[in-house]
C-alpha cells in the first residue's frame, strides 16, 4: 500500500489459530514476549519495517488462541516492541471439539484426500462455528476504518464473512496453507458445511492458495456449490468482486543459507556425522501425520534395501518424526505402525554394527535441524499430500556447498517450483527405490546444477517476496473494488438528477426487464416482476408525465402480458417496437431462412445437455442452459458457439449473443441500442433514465446521449455511468422520481 492519505491510521491485524510467541515470567514477576523464529513472523515484521502495509508507527496486532495464563490480572493483551498480541480465549472443551475435532479430524483429512479418516460430527461443527464467532467478536470490536486484516488458514474459514458482515468496507485477506481438495472430495462434506465454509471464505477480498490447482479447485466449488460466476481468478458475487490467486509460500532464504557455516551447526554436524558413521546419509523430518507419507517412505526404503544389497552397511536413513496431534486416535495408531515398520526393517537388514533406520520421535533444535540438512546426501521428502512443504525449500537453501540431492513427492505443492529435485510418486516403492539409487550415485556436477536451479527459485521468491506479493494483490483488488464503489450511485447524485427531472418536461425511462425489473429465476417462463414495480411504473408514467419504455430480449406476448397499453415496449432485443396506441411493428425486413440452417445445431446441443432448452422467438433463437450442470454446460456452450460461427461464416448478418447462461442468435439489424435511439428520436426527451443488468443492455448504454442517467445493476464493468449492487435497489431508484 503506497502513498495513501490515511497511512497513520493503517494497522495490520494478523489472525491465526496460533500465536507465534512465547511468554515467559521471570522470578521477579516480569514478563517477556518472545517471537518464534518462524518465517511468516519475520516476513510480517519486515512489512512494518518497510512501511509496506502499515504505518511504521504502528505495531502489528496478532490475534490467536491462547490460554489465559499469559495475561496478568485485568489485561486483555500483551506487547513487545513490534507486536501486540490479543489472546483469544477458548475453554478447553470448546477448543478440543473445535481444533482437534472439526479442524484436525474433518477439514484436515478431507483437504488431504483422506475421506475415510474424516469425521462428520455435528457437535464438532458447532464448536467450529462457535470458536470462529469468538474470534470474530473480538476482532470486530477492535477493527477501525483503514485496517488490514489478514487471516491465516483452515481453522478460520468462517471468519472472513463474519468480519465482513460487521465491517463491509474492511480490507480482508485470507490464506489457505493446506491443499484445497477437488469438488468431488469437498462435496463429501454435508451440504450446509460446504456452503458455510465457502461463504465464509468469500467474505475476504483476496483468497490465497499455494498452487494454481488449489485455486482452481476452490473456484470450481464456489461455482458449483454457491452458483456464482467465476473467471480464472475472480468471483462475482453481485455486490462485490473477490479475487482468488496463487502465492506459493516460501522461507527466509538468507537465514537458512547462513546455516552451513554457522559454528554451532558445524559443531553439531561433525558430531552427528561421527555418530552416524556411514558413507551416505539419507534424511527426513516431518510432523507425525498420515499425509506426510511416512509409512510409504519406509516401505520404499525397505524395497531399496531388498533390491540393493550392495548398499547395505554403507547408508543410513535418519528419520525424524516430530510429535503432533497425539490425542487424535489415528495419529496414535500411526505412531505405533511406524515404530513397527522401523523395527521390522532394522531387524531384517541390520547388523550388530549397522542400523539402517535411525528413528527419532522428537523435535530438533534449530542447530540440530541445520546440521541434519547440511550433512544429508539425500533428503527424502515424500508426502502423500502437502500444501507446500517448507522442509524441502529449507534443505535446498542450506546447501551452500551445492551438494545433496532432493527426492520430492510430486504431491507436494513445492514440487512445482523445485524442479531440480528427483520427483516421484511416493506410493510407487520401485520408483522410490530407483530414485534413492539415482541420488546416491549422482555425480557432484549434476548435484550442483540441480541445486543451483532450485536455489535460484527459492532465493527469488522468498517469504518476504511472498508477503509483499500478497499485500500488493490485496491492495490491487481493493483499489479495483473502490473504483466500482465510486460508480455506486449515492443520494447526492440522485438528488441532482431528481432536480433535472423536476425541471424537465419530456421524461423517458428505458428499462430492461429480466434482472432489472424482475429477479433472475431458474425457469424464465415463471419470472414475475418485483412486487409493486409494475404499479410503481404506472404511477410514474401517469402522475409524473414519464414515458416508460421496456427494452427486453423477451417476446411480444410476454411483454404484453406483463405491461399495460400505456407502456412503450421493445421486444426481442429491439426487433419489435410497440408505441402506445399502435400495433407491434417489426423494425427491419426479416427472413426466417437462417433458422432452418441452425436449428439442428440448437437441437443437437439441447439433446446433449440435459435440462437445457430452446426458446424459438419470432426473430431469434435462444438456447438456455441455466438449469443444467453449470460447468459442463459452459464447456458445451463454447463448442456450440464455435459450431454456430462455423456454420454461418464470417460475413453473416447474424449475431450470436453469449449471454448469462443463454446463447442467443438473431439478425444483426436490431439491438437494444438501435431501439433506444429510435425511441429517443420519437419522444425527443430532455431527461433519460436507463437501467439494465446484462451484456445486451450495454448497447443501450452506449447509444444514449451523455446527459442520460445510465445505471448498471450488479458490480461489473459497464458503459453505464453508475452502478447499483442489487436488483432490489431498482425499486428505490424509481421511487426517487415520485
Ligand atoms: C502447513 C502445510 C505448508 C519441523 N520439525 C522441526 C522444525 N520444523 C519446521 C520446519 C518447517 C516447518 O516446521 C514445517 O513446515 P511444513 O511446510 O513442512 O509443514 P506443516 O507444518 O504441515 O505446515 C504445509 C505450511 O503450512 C506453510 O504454508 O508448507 O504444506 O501443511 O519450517 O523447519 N523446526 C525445528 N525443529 C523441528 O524438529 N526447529
Amino acid at each position: 500500500m503506497k502513498g495513501e492519505e490515511m497511512n497513520d491510521e493503517k494497522r495490520l491485524i494478523i489472525v491465526a489459530y496460533r500465536i507465534p510467541f512465547k511468554v515467559t515470567f521471570q522470578e521477579s514477576g516480569e514478563r517477556t514476549l518472545q517471537q518464534n523464529s518462524g518465517g511468516l513472523v519475520s516476513a510480517i515484521l519486515s512489512l512494518a519495517e518497510k512501511g509496506e502495509a502499515i504505518s511504521d508507527k504502528q505495531k502489528i496486532h496478532w490475534f490467536g488462541y491462547s490460554t489465559p495464563d499469559i495475561l496478568q490480572e485485568g489485561e486483555t493483551k500483551v506487547e513487545n516492541e513490534n507486536f501486540i498480541v490479543h489472546p483469544v480465549l477458548l475453554d478447553d472443551e470448546l477448543n478440543e471439539a473445535y481444533y482437534e475435532g472439526f479442524c484436525n479430524s474433518t477439514i484436515w483429512p478431507i483437504s488431504h484426500y483422506y475421506p475415510y479418516l474424516t469425521s462428520f460430527d455435528e457437535d464438532h461443527y458447532e464448536a467450529y462455528v462457535k470458536a470462529n464467532k469468538i474470534f470474530a467478536d473480538k476482532i470486530n470490536a477492535f477493527i477501525r476504518p483503514g485496517d488490514i486484516v489478514w487471516i491465516q488458514d483452515y481453522q478460520l474459514m468462517l471468519l472472513p464473512a463474519m468480519i465482513r458482515a460487521e465491517h463491509p468496507e474492511a480490507s480482508i485477506g485470507y490464506f489457505h496453507h493446506i491443499p484445497f481438495a477437488t469438488f468431488e472430495i469437498f462435496r463429501l462434506l454435508p451440504k450446509q458445511w460446504q456452503s458455510d465454509l465457502l461463504k465464509g471464505l468469500i467474505g475476504a477480498d483476496l483468497i490465497g492458495f499455494h498452487t494454481n490447482d488449489y485455486s482452481q479447485y476452490f473456484l470450481r466449488s464456489v461455482q458449483r456449490i454457491l452458483g456464482y460466476d467465476t473467471t480464472v481468478r475472480d468471483i462475482s458475487i453481485g455486490n462485490r468482486i473477490v479475487r482468488v490467486d496463487t502465492f506459493p509460500i516460501s522461507i527466509d532464504y538468507n537465514k537458512f543459507q547462513s546455516l552451513y557455516d554457522n559454528p554451532q551447526v558445524m559443531e553439531k554436524r561433525k558430531e552427528f556425522l561421527k555418530d552416524l558413521g556411514r558413507e551416505k546419509n539419507i534424511f527426513s523430518v516431518d510432523r507425525l501425520d498420515y499425509s506426510k507419507g511416512l509409512i510409504h517412505r519406509l516401505n520404499g526404503f525397505e524395497y531399496f534395501l531388498d533390491q540393493h544389497p550392495e548398499w547395505h552397511s554403507r547408508v543410513v536413513f535418519t528419520m525424524i518424526v516430530v510429535p503432533s496431534r497425539e490425542t487424535i486416535l489415528k495419529y496414535a495408531e500411526m505412531k505405533h505402525e511406524l515404530e513397527e515398520a522401523v523395527g521390522r526393517i532394522n531387524g531384517k537388514y541390520g547388523t550388530l554394527g549397522w542400523r539402517p533406520v535411525v528413528y527419532l520421535y522428537r523435535s530438533l533444535s534449530f542447530d540440530e535441524l541445520g546440521a541434519l540438512y547440511t550433512l544429508a546426501d539425500v533428503a527424502l521428502i515424500t508426502p502423500i499430500r502437502d500444501g507446500m512443504n517448507l522442509v524441502a525449500k529449507e534443505f535446498v537453501a542450506t546447501r551452500t556447498d551445492k551438494k545433496g540431492v532432493l527426492i520430492l513427492s510430486e504431491m507436494a505443492g513445492a514440487s512445482l517450483e523445485l524442479t531440480g529435485a528427483i520427483l516421484i510418486n511416493p506410493t510407487d516403492r520401485k520408483k522410490l527405490s530407483d530414485a534413492i539409487v539415482q541420488a546416491l550415485t549422482m555425480d557432484e556436477q549434476e548435484q550442483a546444477q540441480r541445486m543451483q536451479l532450485m536455489q535460484d527459485r527459492v532465493k527469488v521468491y522468498d517469504i518476504f517476496k511472498w508477503t509483499e506479493d500478497y499485500m500488493d494483490q490485496l491492495d490491487i483488488i481493493k483499489t479495483k473494488q473502490l473504483k466500482f464503489e465510486e460508480k455506486i450511485i449515492n443520494q447526492h447524485v440522485l438528488a441532482n438528477f431528481k432536480q433535472i427531472f423536476d425541471e424537465s418536461s419530456r421524461r423517458l425511462f428505458l428499462l430492461d426487464y429480466d434482472g432489472t425489473l424482475s429477479p433472475i429465476v431458474a425457469d424464465p417462463s415463471s419470472s414475475k416482476p418485483s412486487v409493486g414495480i409494475v404499479e410503481l411504473l404506472k404511477k410514474i408514467s401517469s402522475d409524473f408525465n414519464v414515458n416508460v419504455a421496456i427494452i427486453s430480449g423477451r417476446d411480444k406476448e410476454f411483454l404484453n402480458y406483463i405491461f399495460d397499453a400505456s407502456t412503450i415496449l421493445s421486444a426481442e432485443h429491439g426487433a419489435f417496437l410497440r408505441i402506445p396506441g399502435q400495433d407491434w411493428e417489426l423494425q427491419y425486413q426479416y427472413d426466417d431462412q437462417w433458422k432452418h440452417m441452425v436449428l439442428p445445431i440448437f437441437q443437437k446441443y439441447t439433446d446433449r445437455c440435459a435440462g437445457s432448452f430452446i426458446e424459438n422467438k419470432s426473430t431469434s433463437l435462444a438456447w438456455h442452459y441455466r438449469n443444467t450442470e453449470t460447468e459442463y454446460a459452459h464447456i458445451r456452450s463454447r463448442e456450440f458457439i464455435e459450431e454456430l460461427e462455423n456454420k454461418i461464416g464470417a460475413k453473416s448478418n447474424l449475431t450470436i449473443i453469449d449471454g448469462d447462461k443463454v446463447v442467443e442468435m438473431k439478425p444483426s439489424d436490431a439491438d437494444k441500442g438501435i431501439a433506444a435511439r429510435k425511441i429517443c428520436d420519437l419522444y425527443q426527451p430532455d431527461f433519460i433514465l436507463s437501467i439494465g443488468d446484462d451484456r445486451t443492455d450495454e448497447d443501450m448504454f452506449k447509444a444514449l446521449p451523455d446527459n442520460a442517467l445510465t445505471i448498471k445493476v450488479g458490480v461489473k464493468n459497464s458503459y453505464a455511468k453508475f452502478t447499483i449492487k442489487t436488483q432490489e435497489e431498482v425499486n428505490t431508484i424509481l421511487q426517487t422520481f415520485l
